[in-house]
């Protein structure tokens, strides 16, 4: 399950209603900056790092080597979880393999965020994903989850220690410098904690594939942020779309039958870089407040604006979907004018196809189709053929535009809000 535009569109929510149908739910990509917001009867849970597969009993939440995890986000995460009677204990695996995010990601995060003065700043989550990513490359400097169990842990943490203090006075002349001793023993004590929970995931999914067992892969962020294929620069440091699954997880492309590609019925991002639809007017705000668009991890207002066919064919495409579930129509149906981007207008030419380069993007002028609102509350309809006529119509265009049928269909935040055709 892959999310086509720029995350947030509601994947957490899906997963968590197809989930009960597999053995196993995977994450592969990402970290603590992904935030699912799920809800269940009057209960509403915020993940993280823990797949959203965790509220079905019985499934097996596997979180792979493609992602990087954060000790005290996700202690924090399974506390709450327990606290509230979910079974964490038996139903989660973390990769031994798995980068660990430390504090001078974190303080590296926020340096390179500040420095960025001569181009509009990336806006990332703060939560040392990109210097995590970039030490797990460059294979200096990085320290993964099954490390923290080995003889050399503290050594290893001194070194760092010592290299990033040069790298963030560097940055900063205010930077205040890490303690390695005091990081070793935060760090050890979280590696007891998580410890039940690390094994060798890859060995565990292959053998799953082995014995022929169902699993639902749950994509973070969405295909536009992919490192790759995205809106680079501003992207996240994994590949967000659906040619990460593969690597992220290791289980190989050819087990896996079909994708659902996840899109809001409007577009949203959150964070700097283009963004051809968005409505820095009274259209966003209002979207902004129907959709309560506020990041989950950081609270930030997310931009909003009108679905991009272009853009959504592009990662539609990309992530090779068989179909689309288009969430969020119940935000669309409170407007009195609705609009989808058909094409792009770029330095005077019309293009459907998505720009390689941020800056070409950015001078994209969307081209759009109008459509009168169906102003009708839509959150009890339980039946697609129930919808109002603009919305079905609506719906059929995106499929044309997008080249893929939209199967799922989504009017409100919960479970039984979700409708399913055919
Ligand atoms: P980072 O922190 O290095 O991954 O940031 C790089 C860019 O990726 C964007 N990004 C996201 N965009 C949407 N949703 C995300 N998750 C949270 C949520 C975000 C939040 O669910 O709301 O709470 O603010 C997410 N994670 C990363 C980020 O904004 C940068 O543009
Ligand atoms: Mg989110």
């Amino acid at each position: 399950m892959i999310g086509l535009q720029w995350g947030d569109e509601a994947k957490g929510k899906l997963v968590d209603l197809l989930c009960s149908k597999f053995e196993i739910v995977v994450r592969y990509q990402g970290g603590a900056n992904a935030g699912h917001t799920v809800v269940v009867g009057d209960k509403t849970y915020k993940l993280h790092h823990v797949p959203s597969g965790i509220l079905t009993p019985g499934v097996m939440n596997v979180v792979t080597p493609g992602v990087v995890i954060n000790p005290p986000t996700i202690l924090k995460e399974i506390e709450s979880l327990a606290s509230q009677d979910i079974a964490v204990a038996e139903n989660m695996k973390l990769s031994d393999r798995a980068h660990v995010v430390f504090p001078w990601h974190i303080a590296e995060d926020r340096a390179m965020n500040e420095a960025s003065e001569n181009r509009e700043s990336i806006g990332t989550t703060l939560r040392g994903i990109g210097p995590c990513y970039r030490d797990k490359v460059g294979r200096t400097h990085a320290i993964r989850l099954g490390d923290m169990f080995r003889a050399d842990f503290k050594g290893r943490v001194e070194q760092i220690v010592a290299a990033k203090n040069r790298l963030l006075t560097s940055l900063s002349s205010e930077a205040v410098p890490l303690d390695a001793t005091a990081i070793y023993e935060e760090y050890s004590g979280y590696a007891k904690r998580l410890q039940r929970y690390v094994c060798d995931t890859t060995a565990y999914l292959l053998d799953a594939v082995d014995a022929n067992q169902k699993m639902l892969f749950e994509g973070a962020q969405g295909s536009l942020l992919d490192v790759d294929h995205g809106t680079y620069p501003y992207v996240t440091s994994s590949n967000a779309s659906g040619v990460g699954v593969s690597a992220g997880s290791g289980v190989p492309a050819r087990f896996i039958s079909r994708m659902i590609g996840v899109a809001k019925a409007y577009s949203t991002r959150v964070g700097g870089g283009p963004f051809p639809t968005e409505q820095s007017n009274e259209v966003g705000q209002r979207i902004r407040e129907l959709g309560r668009e506020y990041g989950t991890t950081t609270g930030r207002p997310r931009r909003c604006g009108w679905f991009d066919a272009v853009a959504v064919r592009y990662t539609a495409r990309l992530s090779g979907i068989d179909c689309i579930s288009l969430m969020m129509m119940d935000v669309l149906s409170q407007l009195p004018e609705v609009k989808v981007c058909v094409a792009y207008n770029l330095d005077g030419q019309r293009i459907t196809h998505f720009p390689s380069h941020w800056e070409d993007l950015k001078r994209c002028q969307p081209i759009y189709e109008t459509f009168p609102g169906w102003n009708i509350d839509v959150t009890k309809v339980r039946d697609v053929d129930d919808l109002p006529r603009g919305a079905k119509d609506y719906l059929k265009l995106i499929g044309q535009l997008v080249g893929k049928p939209v199967e799922i269909v989504s009017v409100g935040p919960d479970r039984a809000q979700t409708m399913f055709t055919g």
